[in-house]
């Protein structure tokens, strides 16, 4: 058998019947309101801005106590509110079957639900500097495995901070562990971009501007610099081994 005649034995039969297509009103095709019945009550997932672990001073003198509070009280909870009101309005459209409506807010969606998700996992990403957390010793298996991969300690931290400085614009630098070959690498996203798929966040470190400047103004590289004291690695090392409830929020 021929492999057109093959193709042709596979498909359907009103695909071969091309002089007589199936007749769907192109308004039902669009929002055919028996495809997808959802509750009118359906439940919208509230998120909650997460209180942070530590004071808002208590990563000094790495960043200050001003530019943590402005961060989260004030950045990170507009990215919380402004998701709220996206996915609400997304039940709705989905409710309504209102198909335009769901794609003009998937920006939103994936700008302020990344800004949440990256947020939230950074805030857990850092330690006061004089607490146990902030040692990479307490990273057993990570630092093994960054060892492997990179050399040395030393070695991960000037690829990162490379990594790091060399991002243009606003967005963030992560290590990060493929799920599947449960190898490390570092890559980087743009503006609030999570990292998904098979990708797991080990530790991720805030570029934008709004991270740093009140503090450091154009002086990225001192806060890049200054950030390694205050890692909170018990997290990474949790992160890294898949602790359960590490890695969602
Ligand atoms: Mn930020």
């Amino acid at each position: 058998m021929q492999l057109s005649a093959l193709l042709f034995t596979q498909l359907p039969q009103y695909l071969l019947n091309l002089t007589n297509p199936p007749a769907t009103p192109l308004s039902a095709a669009v929002t055919n309101s028996r495809s997808l019945v959802l509750p009118e009550d359906m439940a919208v997932a509230n998120f909650t801005l997460p209180a942070l672990p530590y004071a808002y001073d208590a990563l000094e003198p790495y960043i200050s106590g001003q530019i943590m509070q402005i961060h989260h009280s004030k950045h990170h909870q507009t990215y919380v509110n402004n998701l709220n009101a996206a996915t609400a309005n997304h039940v709705k459209a989905l409710q309504g079957n209102d198909v335009r409506a769901q794609i003009n807010l998937q920006q939103a969606i994936k700008f302020n639900g990344g800004g949440h998700i990256n947020h939230s996992l950074f805030w857990a990403n850092l330690a006061p500097a004089n607490t146990s957390q902030a040692k990479p010793e307490s990273a057993e298996k990570l630092t093994e495995a960054i060892s492997a991969k990179y050399g040395s300690y030393d070695g991960f931290k000037d690829e990162f901070m490379g990594v790091l400085l060399g991002l243009q614009g606003s967005g963030w630098g992560w290590l990060v562990k493929d799920k599947k070959t449960e190898q490390l690498d570092i890559v980087t996203t743009k503006d609030q971009d999570p990292v998904v798929g098979d990708l797991a966040p080990i530790l991720g470190i805030d570029m934008w501007e709004h991270a740093y400047y009140l503090q450091y103004f154009n002086d990225k590289a001192s806060y890049v610099n200054g950030i390694w004291n205050i890692i909170n690695w018990e997290t990474a090392e949790g992160r890294f081994l898949g602790r359960s409830g590490t890695l969602e929020l």
